[in-house]
């Protein structure tokens, strides 16, 4: 349970995180997808063997698959280097944030011990690994008149001639949350409409002058968290929020979408420089953004009301971002519910951000039931999630998966299929790199090394979802690459390091120490089952 359960917003808050969602028929009826319940998923991550020989070798064969870290959660050296802090240190030096009262200072001390990382991606069999730039330590006051620190920049130089050297694949996120602590102290950070992209546009572009070798760019991570989680319900840095037992300062009504706008807006001039300036020499390389989003199923499938309100959540966690870089404007339902407190785009924004994607990064691991609220009911000015409650059981009890350590997460690996198959429509059918999946496992981190490896919940997490994935792929969807969450245990943000999501178990009290387990060496088989001989 999160600090501050006491709170009159967050006691609502957290009433609408325990509940869930989805839609069987508006989601699946517009696919060839046969219409199954998510109830049979839950039961089970397996898939039948029927439909495994379906699957073999569905993938194509220079599907990238391999592992995902970010800076924050494990690279520490904090203050080595000339590294200035970012908005993640400052929020974690505020007593409460964090579960267990920790940071990312040292983390998983990969700063230093990168090399045992590349050793580790090798003996796992990894074609590829997705890690992100702490722009603090590239930039450390952030900004496009600061000064660049060389030291800082060489690292990520280093990492990915060692990637390559090993023969993997880098992905480069280049934003995961960690903002330059002084560009929030000198203009309010994401809440800045013109400076923020500005900066964010010039930290890109050294990024892409310094690692030519990279051919595939991730603009940011989940903007959805750094908008709602760091302004609306303040879990996040920089932790503004309306709850004032929280935050002095912030406006859940408001900021969160003037954040929301203003990643857009720096993922567009981000986008345009990658294109402009380094695109052609790039051979072959791609720019895209990760968004988050957890399948929605109706609570009450024969309720049209909890159908529509399915299509409703996917459109405020997904659409919100999706929408205009696709289509070039936020969904109808976000306009009609928040009004002029959603940003409208100038022409100049719009272009921008309209067709800014080379590929969608799509984030994944849960799903939800969806029950609508009456309509009548107004929804809070806080409300981000489009007048409804998510909840884990459906109408008839049925629950959508199994506990895992985290609140939010239980396995549906159905619900992956079906999220794939609802992008591959609403986007047409966009080139899709999964930059995230995976799952925390209950207790875990209360048991001894030795039954700590032998995560066979995680393994099978993996097995179905990477086969629910494959059958997407069988049914029209384009997904080119995987990257599992993660490649070890990390700093999982609020919840400190008491979540452990890795394949690897890092020991943090005998220095760093990386142990693999079982799942680690599961996804080698796994693919070449798979993937198609070239
Ligand atoms: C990813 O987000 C992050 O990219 C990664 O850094 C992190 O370590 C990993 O997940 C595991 O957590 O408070 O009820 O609104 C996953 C998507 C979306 C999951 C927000 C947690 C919070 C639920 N996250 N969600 S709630």
């Amino acid at each position: 349970m999160p600090p501050c359960a006491d709170s009159p917003v967050f006691g609502l808050l957290i009433n609408v995180f325990r509940r869930f969602y989805t839609s069987i028929e508006c989601v699946i009826s517009r696919h060839t997808a046969p219409i199954r319940t998510p109830a049979a998923a839950s039961t089970s991550t397996t898939t039948t063997a029927s439909s495994s020989a379906r699957l073999t070798m569905s993938l194509p064969s220079d599907f990238l698959w391999g592992f995902a870290t970010a800076s924050y959660q494990i690279e520490g050296g904090a203050e080595q280097d000339g590294r200035a802090p970012s908005i993640w240190d400052t929020f974690c030096a505020i007593p409460g944030k964090i579960a267990d009262g920790s940071s990312g200072i040292v983390a998983c001390d990969s700063y230093n011990r990168y090399r045992d990382d590349i050793e580790l991606l090798k003996k796992i069999g990894a074609k590829a690994y997705r890690f992100s730039v702490s722009w603090s330590r590239v930039i450390p006051l952030g900004g496009r008149n600061d000064p660049v620190n060389p030291a800082g920049l060489q690292y990520y130089v280093t990492l990915v001639d060692a990637l390559l050297d090993a023969g993997i694949t880098p992905l480069v996120t280049v934003f995961h949350w960690d903002l330059p602590d002084a560009l929030d102290k000198r203009y309010g950070g994401l809440l800045n409409r013109t400076e923020f992209p500005l900066d964010f546009e010039h930290y890109a572009r050294t990024l892409y002058k310094a690692l030519p070798k990279v051919k595939h760019w991730i603009t940011f991570n989940e903007p959805w968290c750094s908008s709602i989680l760091g302004y609306s319900t303040g879990f996040f840095a920089p932790g503004r929020t309306s709850d004032r037992s929280k935050s002095a300062e912030g406006d859940s009504s408001r900021e969160p979408w003037t954040v929301g706008h203003n990643l857009l807006l720096a993922h567009g001039r981000a986008v345009k420089v990658y294109r402009d300036e380094f695109k052609a020499q790039s051979d072959g390389g791609e720019i895209g953004i990760t968004l988050n989003g957890d399948m929605c199923y109706p609570w009450d499938p024969a309720d049209p009301a909890d159908v529509a309100a399915v299509e409703r959540k996917l459109e405020f966690s997904i659409s919100w971002f999706a929408d205009p870089i696709y289509f070039g404007k936020y969904p109808d339902s976000m306009r009609q519910q928040l009004g002029d407190r959603l940003p409208e785009f100038t022409d100049d924004e719009r272009a921008l951000v309209q067709g800014s994607n080379d590929f969608y990064g799509m984030n994944h691991y849960t799903a939800n039931y969806i029950r609508s609220r009456p309509a009548d009911a107004q929804p809070p000015d806080w409300d981000f999630m489009g007048n409804l409650e998510t909840r884990f059981e459906d109408k008839a009890g049925n629950s959508i998966g199994e506990e895992t350590q985290s609140f939010w997460l239980r396995p549906n690996p159905n619900g992956f299929r079906d999220l794939i198959l609802w992008l591959t429509k609403r986007y047409n059918t966009p080139k899709i790199f999964v930059t995230e999946n995976g799952t925390s496992v209950k207790g875990e981190n209360d048991l001894p090394l030795e039954k700590v490896t032998e995560d066979d919940f995680r393994v099978r997490y993996f097995d179905g979802y990477v086969k629910a994935m494959a059958e997407a792929v069988s049914q029209g969807a384009d997904v080119r690459g995987y990257m599992a969450w993660s490649l070890m245990d990390n700093f999982e943000w609020a919840e400190g390091y008491e979540t452990r999501f890795g394949v690897t178990y890092v020991d943090y009290e005998h220095g760093q120490v990386r142990h693999p387990k079982k799942s680690a060496y599961s996804l080698k088989p796994l693919f070449e089952s798979l993937i198609a001989k070239a």
